[in-house]
């Protein structure tokens, strides 16, 4: 896909849960990092970036996510079904997906617009793609490897096998290399990449549904022809900083229904399974290019990620947790511009 055929020069293999390598991949060339809303917030935030205060945030978590319900991405095994990495030539990744009978799983329903959506993020949350690899005839999933700069990266794979229920696995992927740890930012109302603006508003809170609205501009100018993209005008990928829970959030409207206007905002419907920090990754397409905007939220902070900029009520806290952002968090003018 047009996102993931630029990468090169890693060598990749798994880590010790399987044992033995794979995917041994050398390429040459210059990487390219397509989603670069990280690079720009690191910049932004300096090294004050690794947010301070979760600890105190953790308490307010009342919903726990009973085994049963866990949040997505957490197993590389789950319901039958086994997110497999598999042997690959160089620079390319390569997986399965075994089914309770233990085969490669060969069908697939497609979700926003693919049946298969893997998603890599390194364990530190930098380094964000979102691509779609094609299945081969004996239901091995292939691309150009995705995977960047050194470090054990999370690989997800997000599908729904044919007349079954959508399913997350996740597995771990080592590149080789020396680690330069990048710090998470810290929690933004704004992210910027190619000169294009995302402000997010939208208090979440732990366990409970909270519409999040990203407005798209571009050199101040809000962009109301957004391109549809997976079946909508964004999508949103968001995961938890610690275990790297991975969560769906789905768009509210789809291009074509009518009501659903091309930008400058595109809403969604999240819901955290807890308090802490997490990162929110937004694909959109505008005059034919994807980009990946990357903020940082921290749920749980009363109006924490909220911008009054446009006076619009957001969901509220109805059960009145006293804690208000005394640190300072999204507060507006946050952003880094
Ligand atoms: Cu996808």
């Amino acid at each position: 896909m047009n996102t993931a055929t630029k990468l090169s020069g890693f060598v990749l293999g798994l880590t010790a849960v399987f044992g033995t390598a794979y995917g041994v991949g050398q390429l040459t060339g210059p990487v390219a990092v397509v989603a670069a809303g990280h690079d720009s917030e690191g910049a932004g935030h300096g090294g004050d970036a690794r947010d301070e205060g979760d600890a105190g945030h953790e308490g307010v978590a009342g919903h726990e996510e009973g085994a049963g319900h866990l949040p997505g991405g957490l197993l590389v095994s789950d319901r039958g079904y086994t997110l497999v990495p598999v042997d690959a030539p160089p620079g390319e990744f390569a997986f399965r997906i075994t089914g309770p009978d233990g085969r490669p799983v060969t069908g697939y329903d497609v979700t926003h617009d693919e049946r298969m959506h893997l998603i890599v993020a390194r364990r530190d949350l930098s380094g964000f793609r979102h691509v779609h690899p094609e299945l081969a005839g004996d239901g091995t999933w292939r691309i150009a490897s995705p995977l960047g700069s050194p470090g054990v990266w999370r690989a997800f794979a997000d599908f729904t096998p044919s007349g079954g229920d959508p399913l997350t696995l996740g597995v771990d992927v080592t590149v080789p290399g020396a680690l330069t740890e990048r710090p998470l930012p810290a929690p933004a109302s704004s992210a910027t990449v190619d000169g294009y603006t995302v402000a997010l508003t939208g208090a979440p809170q732990p366990g409970r549904t909270t519409t999040l609205t990203l407005t798209v501009s571009r050199d101040g100018t809000p962009v109301t022809d957004l391109d549809p993209y997976l079946g909508a005008y964004g999508h949103l990928v968001a995961l938890r900083r610690g275990d790297l829970a991975y969560l769906h959030v789905h768009p509210e409207g789809s291009p074509g229904d009518g009501r659903t206007a091309p930008g400058p905002q595109v809403s969604f419907a999240t819901e955290f399974p807890s308090a802490g920090a997490y990162r929110l990754y937004l694909d959109f397409r505008h005059r034919g290019v994807v980009r990946t905007a990357e903020l940082t939220v921290h749920v749980g902070d009363q109006g924490g990620t909220t911008g009054p900029a446009d006076g619009r009520p957001t969901t509220g806290p109805a059960d009145g947790h006293p804690t208000g952002p005394a640190d300072g968090h999204g507060t507006p003018g946050h952003g880094h511009d």
